[in-house]
């Protein structure tokens, strides 16, 4: 069976990396086999320019340079790590992802959409998430969060931009939810983290079951299908001899 990709999105300290445990736990519990990844990052690659990013060393480069190394790290993350866990049949949960890209580097990046599609176009390579968790609240609440937390030291290229560009972010990311309301569920994230949690926990079992699989059809018809119709090689190659 196929897997899933289910990522997470939102602001700073939105809660992210909280849900995506308690999701994790939830979906362990019942038998799925579950990765937990995060970008920029996830693969050795992308974690090599994860520094470069977080750090601001390409900050002085502009915009566009900044961009194109996140769509470096996607597309390695994608072709080492998601897309052979999904293939493989496991449950691929990641703390951000392309709405990151459309939102920091494209809305309050001041890129042209065109250079940002393309971009997304090559880096994800078909790999569309199944569901995309907005985690959204106040960008003021999700700052403090972030500053809060323990050994968050000093904050990073992104936590220390002016309040206005977090809020605009915020409602960068409704505007998405809006354009495919199918893909992306928007969640309150100023509640408890345990009810979060447990709406999260729905949504994600609803949209599985919506774009589950169909069944294989049962193993004695699928033989049947392949010694009598030999000169079809596509019958031939879906079953091991
Ligand atoms: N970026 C980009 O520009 N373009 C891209 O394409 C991509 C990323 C992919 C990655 O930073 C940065 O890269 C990011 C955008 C940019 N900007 N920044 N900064 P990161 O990975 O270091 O950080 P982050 O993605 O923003 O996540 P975060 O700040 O670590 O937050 P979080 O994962 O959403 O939240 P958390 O760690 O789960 O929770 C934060 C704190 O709040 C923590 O102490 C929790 O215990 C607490 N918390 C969590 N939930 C609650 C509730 N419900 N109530 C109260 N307290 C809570």
């Amino acid at each position: 069976m196929k897997g899933r990709f289910i990522t997470f999105e939102g602001g700073e300290g939105a809660g992210k990396s909280t849900q995506i445990q308690y999701l994790a736990e939830a979906l362990r519990a019942l038998g799925h086999d579950v990765v937990m990844t995060r970008e920029p990052g996830g693969s050795p690659g992308a974690e090599a320019v994860r520094h470069v990013l977080l750090s601001g060393a390409a900050e002085e480069f502009g915009v566009r340079m900044e961009a194109i190394l996140f769509a470096a790290a996607r597309s390695d993350h994608v072709e080492e790590l998601i897309r052979p866990a999904v293939e493989s049949g496991k449950i691929v949960l990641c703390d951000r992802f392309m709405d990151s890209s459309r939102v920091y580097q494209g809305v309050t990046g001041n890129l042209e959409p065109e250079f940002v599609t393309a971009l997304e176009r090559v880096a994800i390579n078909g790999m569309v998430p199944d569901l995309t968790i907005i985690l959204d609240l106040p960008a003021e609440v999700g700052l403090a969060r972030a500053a809060a937390r323990a050994g968050s030291g000093n904050p990073d290229r992104y936590e220390k931009e002016a309040l206005s560009i977090h809020e605009k972010r915020r409602e960068a990311f409704l505007e998405i939810a809006q354009k495919e309301p199918e893909r992306c569920k928007v969640v309150d994230a100023n509640q408890p983290a345990d009810s979060i949690a447990q709406t999260i926990e729905k949504l994600a079992i609803e949209q599985l079951a919506l774009s589950r699989l169909p069944d294989e059809p049962p193993r004695e018809k699928r033989t049947r299908k392949r010694s009598s119709a030999k000169a079809a090689s596509s019958d031939i190659t879906a079953e091991p001899q």
